[in-house]
């Protein structure tokens, strides 16, 4: 009997995390938008979903590529405020 868990990751369709960051300072779906615009500004982001009624940004990324850390620098220069969220 064999177990290989020899290479893995090297998919690109399979290195993608979901972070969920909490977002404050949005007020209206511009705001969302304008969030949801930096973050796939970003190398590596795949997908940002951002609701100002939840005041999150659920968003795809390429851990290769960028951070959640990248991902709240983001969020920041665009004139919000972010942090991880569980
Ligand atoms: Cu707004």
């Amino acid at each position: 009997m064999t177990t290989d868990s020899g290479i893995n990751g090297t998919d690109p369709q399979q290195a993608q995390l979901t972070a969920v960051l909490a977002v404050t300072g949005m007020h209206c779906g511009g705001c969302a938008g304008k969030v949801k615009a930096a973050l796939l500004e970003l190398d590596g982001v795949s997908s940002a979903e951002v609701s100002h009624i939840k005041g999150s940004a659920v968003v795809s990324y390429d851990p290769q590529k960028t951070s959640v850390g990248a991902l709240s620098e983001a969020v920041k220069a665009a004139g919000y405020s972010a942090s991880a969220a569980a």
